[in-house]
């Protein structure tokens, strides 16, 4: 007699718009608005992985002369990425401000729309130099909320905030597969885009980093530059004074190398160098994003001394030293290498 066999246990395919929803509920009154600014960005990230998969194609078909056989400028990605995500965000009411690493001053959308309450940051493409070399590239974003009392004649009061006020960051790794990570500061969740339907599909529900990993992410030829306390630092991670010898893994797009430590453990550095003094990361739409997710996953980052959530920016290109990932890593260096 064939056995009565179970109906295969699939879990539930959840997109990133029905998971926003669930989190909605979480903002008392938040009218959808919210999950309506989201999918701004959401919309935006597959169209720029759309021509992020065939740069190389576009690259070629570019090199019959500046304009390819869509009858399109060549543009570049970077800008690309830049224009569909102020596009997309651009149609959302609810967002006053949008500052953009492409962009030097902050963009003022819907001027005087009483419902503008959200500035959004963001770097349209992080690690675009990588792109050539088909190495994954990133779109990082934090969401804010307009400060009481601040008008639209003020832009740079909505973005120059402390990053502990973001309501919601996340980025997009254009990697071996397309994946949204986000929180709106009740977890971290990852979505896998299915590019055959074009949704993201949960596939990574409340990530943790690691307490401890296995790997260091530094740039070491910059290493005679950076400042004595994080050299020694990094000969602790390899003496293996933390219980094991570390092994050294640098991508060189943050986006991706921050990937890895989320799911791995580990940190994360990039240190004060000769030639970026004051660290090379942008605080704004790189760092604070990042720090966001990093705290939510259980993990930390501060900036060689303090909180980088903590830091008020004093402008909107600001660049600071980073230091993020698990516990016992940042817990060695701020006993150790912090001032
Ligand atoms: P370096 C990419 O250009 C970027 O902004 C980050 O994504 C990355 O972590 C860093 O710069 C890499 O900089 O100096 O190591 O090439």
């Amino acid at each position: 007699m064939s056995e009565q066999t179970e109906p295969l246990k699939t879990a539930p395919i959840i997109t990133v718009q029905q998971h926003i929803l669930q989190e909605q509920k979480r903002f008392p009154g938040a009218s959808g608005e919210f999950s309506w600014l989201l999918s701004g960005i959401t919309m935006a990230t597959k169209m720029i992985q759309a021509k992020v998969r065939r740069a190389g194609l576009s690259d070629i078909l570019g090199e019959q002369g500046a304009v390819n056989v869509q009858g399109e400028v060549q543009q570049k990605l970077d800008v690309y990425s830049n224009e569909v995500l102020v596009h997309c965000l651009s149609t959302r009411e609810s967002i006053g401000v949008l500052a953009s690493e492409e962009n030097e001053e902050p963009i003022l959308v819907h001027q005087g729309s009483e419902n503008a309450n959200y500035a959004v940051v963001f770097d349209p493409l992080d690690g675009s130099s990588n792109i050539d070399v088909n190495v994954s590239v990133g779109t990082t974003f934090s969401i804010l909320r307009r400060p009481p009392g601040v008008s639209l004649d003020e832009p740079e009061k909505w973005v120059l905030q402390p990053g502990s006020k973001t309501i919601a960051a996340g980025y997009v790794v254009y990697g071996s597969s397309t994946l949204l990570v986000y929180s709106v500061g009740n977890g971290v969740h990852g979505f896998t885009l299915e590019p055959s339907v074009g949704a993201y599909i949960l596939s990574h529900p409340n990530m943790k980093m690691p307490q401890q990993g296995k790997y260091y992410s530094v740039n070491e030829a910059y290493i005679d530059t950076f400042p004595p306390r994080y050299r020694e630092y990094i000969e602790r991670l390899r003496s293996g004074v933390l219980g094991h010898k570390y092994a050294s893994r640098y991508i060189g797009s943050m986006v991706a190398d921050f990937h890895r430590t989320l799911l791995k453990g580990g940190v994360f550095l990039y240190p004060p160098t000769e030639a970026n003094p004051g660290g090379k990361l942008r605080l704004l739409y790189e760092a604070n994003p990042i720090a966001f997710l990093a705290e939510q996953a259980g993990g930390t980052a501060i900036d060689g001394t303090q909180r980088v959530l903590d830091i008020q920016p004093e402008s909107i290109h600001q660049r600071v030293p980073f230091v993020v990932g698990s516990r016992v890593e940042l817990a060695d260096f701020e006993r150790f290498a912090s001032k």
